[in-house]
């Protein structure tokens, strides 16, 4: 057994027992109650779940395994070019610990043996019309890889519940493995005349990943590292998390729960946000006819937007109710590296101007930016700046969360999800009877 997927045991096999036993004799305990409100609000608050790699504050964002995004970046390995390695932070969701450079490089290592994408892959997108959105590649490509699963496989031998997490390790190493390459190959095939650059087993993760996509200078491999790192986890319930551990909860493999994952992280509301706010400032500068727009201009635009009964994309949030610590990261990214760009002063401008209009509104609960208000303007600076493939860069992340949540899932024994459901009418019966109890 490697050393990674004997640490993953240490760690998970003695915790398994733990929860099982907590849950015996504490398993009565009320967490809570909830509201009418939240039923029909798409349950936010409400507790339905337990996941161990990331926790969520409203005020001050997302803690992976405890540390929040400004520890994490003078606590991980970095790369060259002085961010941190995604590798890194894939180590501390799947151990709980922190790791060494040592520890990263074996992850690189392990990820690059592990990185062939099986033939097949590669030719049933070729068959894909080429307009075929990214996303819809990306999720169509992650499916077609269920062929290697070792946990269907496995299942399908018969494997003793208690062994799931040992080969659900496997595929969740594997398919994190070669994602890169697979969302590489769809970008170069949509919008490079399908010139395909083979990987650099040399280089780390992000920076292979980069290279893949075409860029090979150190700014734009610093801010894979980067993207790739802050936006791999948010905790349990948001859509593309949410889905994943959901499907993955019939014991569907690791593939076909990611794929289902993506499906949900492809939505407007969800990480297609990223590619909106791109369209959404090009809009606005069509309506300036291209000028540079000044604040009274954005303020107008915003309005014209909020009156045509759209949202604002990158702004608002289910859970955050301040500014979201991944878009100060990138922030923070853009005034070292690209503090004169015009995209980024237009971005500046609007979270001086857009927070006070959505408060303005009553309604919008967080009126602050999310993390797809800032990663465009920074992919546009290095050069990517095909906006419809921006979530494929989120999913690409976001999969080294959900897929490490899925297996700790597989390891703790968590069970098939089935949340009751009721009707409007036995809403209106809980109404009737709340309202007769209140006046007798
Ligand atoms: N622009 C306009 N209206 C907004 C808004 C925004 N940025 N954010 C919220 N609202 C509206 C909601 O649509 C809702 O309107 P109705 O009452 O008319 O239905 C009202 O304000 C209350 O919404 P909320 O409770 O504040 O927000 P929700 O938890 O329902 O939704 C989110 C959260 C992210 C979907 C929402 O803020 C939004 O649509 N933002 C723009 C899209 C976006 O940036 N999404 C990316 C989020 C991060 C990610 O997942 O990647």
């Amino acid at each position: 057994m490697d050393r990674l997927k004997e640490k993953f045991a240490e760690k998970a096999l003695p915790l398994a027992a733990e929860v099982k036993a907590m849950v015996k004799e504490y398993g009565h305990i009320e967490l809570g109650t909830y509201t009418i409100d939240q039923v029909y609000g798409g349950m936010k608050g409400m507790i339905g779940m337990v996941t161990e790699t990331s926790k969520l504050d409203p005020e001050e964002g997302i803690r992976f395994r405890g540390y929040s995004i400004p520890e994490l970046r003078a606590l991980l390995p970095r790369g060259s070019g002085g961010e941190n390695l995604p590798e890194g932070i894939f180590y501390l969701l799947l151990t709980g610990d922190l790791p060494t450079e040592e520890d990263a490089r074996e992850v690189s290592n392990a990820w690059a043996r592990r990185s062939h994408v099986p033939k097949h892959v590669f030719d049933m997108l070729d068959m894909l019309p080429k307009g075929t959105h990214p996303m819809t590649q990306f999720s169509l490509a992650i499916l077609a890889m269920q062929t290697e699963s070792n946990f269907a496989a496995a299942y399908r031998k018969g494997i003793n519940k208690k062994q799931y997490w040992d080969p659900m390790f496997e595929d969740v190493m594997n398919c994190i493995a070669r994602l890169p390459r697979i969302a590489a190959y769809i970008y170069r095939r949509t919008y490079k005349g399908g010139e395909h650059i083979e990987p650099d087993p040399k280089l780390d993760w992000g920076a292979n990943f980069a290279h893949m996509l075409g860029f090979d200078d150190d700014g734009m491999k610093a801010l894979m590292r980067l993207y790739l790192t802050i936006h791999v986890d948010h905790e349990g319930g948001n859509v593309s998390a949410h889905t994943t551990h959901l499907v993955g909860s019939a014991l569907s493999d690791a593939y076909y729960s990611l794929s289902a994952g993506m499906n949900g992280l492809a939505g407007p509301l969800h990480g297609l946000a990223n590619q909106e706010v791109v369209r959404w400032i090009k809009d606005l500068r069509e309506y300036y006819n291209g000028e540079m727009p000044n604040k009274e201009q954005i303020k107008e635009y915003v309005e014209k937007t909020l009156a045509e009964g759209r949202v604002v994309p990158g702004y608002g949030h289910a859970v955050l109710r301040k500014t979201d610590p991944r878009y100060i990261a990138q922030q923070e990214f853009a005034q070292k590296h690209l503090a004169d760009d015009e995209l980024f002063k237009i971005v500046q401008m609007l979270y001086e101007v857009v927070p006070e209009i959505l408060k303005a509104t009553g309604k919008i609960k967080n009126p602050w930016p999310n993390v797809d208000a800032h990663s465009g303007v920074l992919l546009i600076h290095y050069g990517l700046t095909e906006h419809d493939f921006y979530t494929v860069l989120f999913g690409v992340s976001r999969a080294i969360g959900v897929l490490t949540s899925l297996l700790w899932d597989r390891a703790l024994g968590h069970p098939l999800e089935r949340p009751g459901s009721v009707t409007t009418d036995w809403m209106k019966e809980q109404i009737e009877k709340h309202k007769a109890k209140a006046t007798a």
